[in-house]
């Protein structure tokens, strides 16, 4: 095969933004068909993309033009395309979080497990950034010795009305449990979490603050803040026994303007993780081109990611330290 052609299910902010991205700059991937809930909204994308507008999810799965599959659509249909994909024995790639519900994750995995061979990628994309993959690289070259902390800051300009406390920590937070897990190479123990009080520009809901301590006794810090005004702003520190590595804050360049002296902070996360999303893309298809092997998440991370998301959630109601529920890593999974 010297191209893998891609049907994308679920074309809003992300859909359509990935969608453009597979259709004209990822080397071996073409863009062939798009689906979504909204059928307006996919035809004129596909009459601008210039692919198939197909009516139903499953007959885009299906459709002899696909060979992968990209889901985009909301969270509670995820599980069910997932599988469907599997039983149809395409490669799927889920945007985060890889499931609604727990058990829905674990159907995943006993059906991936069962067609025996990897087909699900989750996306969670700072895997493939440039400067996570760095902090990572750094960390195992044992230059900084052992990690003792993992700073983490999440904070996004605006939000959506429907974004509650609970979210915050269920879907903002999913991407730091899933970016700690990755930098740290292992699993989380607990979680805690304390909220502050509610900003004035979002009073329905509270930013988060999440602490996790690693199995090996890292502590993480991650503070949730989906209002900050300012901008997107994604900060990362990881502090070892001899030093620190760190995300550099911001573009290469700075300006200096009008009395004041500072870099562009990016609007939302489509332009601070543009590279990771096309990163993660190119090694996608590499990998369903060569069977190269990448670091994107799999079935199992995105359930692991899930299983801290709950505890955290635990741990949030209940104003206590919650410890992460544990599970063996099936051999499938390396
Ligand atoms: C959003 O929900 C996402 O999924 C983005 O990937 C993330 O970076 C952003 O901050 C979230 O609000």
């Amino acid at each position: 095969m010297s191209e893998i052609r891609i049907g994308v299910i679920g074309t809003g902010v992300m859909g359509s933004d990935h969608a453009r991205k597979l259709a004209g700059s990822i080397p071996g991937a073409r863009l062939t068909a798009l689906q979504d809930f909204d059928a307006a909204r996919a035809s004129a994308l596909a009459r601008e993309l210039d692919v198939l507008a197909v009516t139903r999810a499953e007959d885009l799965i299906a459709h002899p033009e696909v060979d992968a599959v990209l889901v985009c659509s909301p969270d509670s249909s995820h599980a069910a395309l997932g599988l469907a994909a599997i039983a149809a024995g395409k490669p799927v790639m889920i945007e985060k979080p890889l499931a609604a519900e727990r058990t829905e994750a674990e159907a995943i995995i006993r059906a991936e497990m069962a067609a025996g061979r990897r087909l699900v990628q989750v996306g969670y994309m700072r895997r493939f950034d440039p400067g996570y993959a760095e902090m990572k690289q750094t960390l195992t070259s044992g230059r900084i010795g052992a990690p003792l902390f993992l700073h983490c800051r999440h904070r996004n300009a605006i939000s959506p009305d429907y974004l509650t406390s609970d979210l915050i920590i269920a879907s903002t937070a999913g991407h730091e449990f899933d970016a700690a897990r990755f930098l740290l190479g292992e699993e989380i123990a607990s979680a805690t979490v304390i909220s502050p009080r509610a900003s004035r520009h979002a009073p329905e809901r509270q930013p988060q603050f999440i602490v996790l301590q690693s199995a090996s006794g890292t502590v993480v810090d991650i503070e949730a803040f989906t209002d900050a005004r300012y901008g997107y702003d994604v900060q990362a520190e990881l502090v070892g026994e001899d030093g620190t590595v760190s995300l550099r804050p911001g573009p290469p360049t700075a300006l200096r303007l009008a009395g004041q002296d500072g870099t562009i902070v990016p609007a939302d996360w489509r332009a601070r993780f543009a590279d990771a999303y096309r990163i993660q893309f190119e090694r996608w298809i590499l990998s369903l081109l060569t069977g190269a092997p990448n670091e994107g998440a799999t079935a199992w991370d995105g359930f692991m990611a899930m299983l801290v998301i709950d505890a955290a959630l635990d741990a949030w109601r209940a104003g206590t330290r919650v410890a992460v529920e544990q599970v063996d890593r099936p051999g499938f999974y390396g």
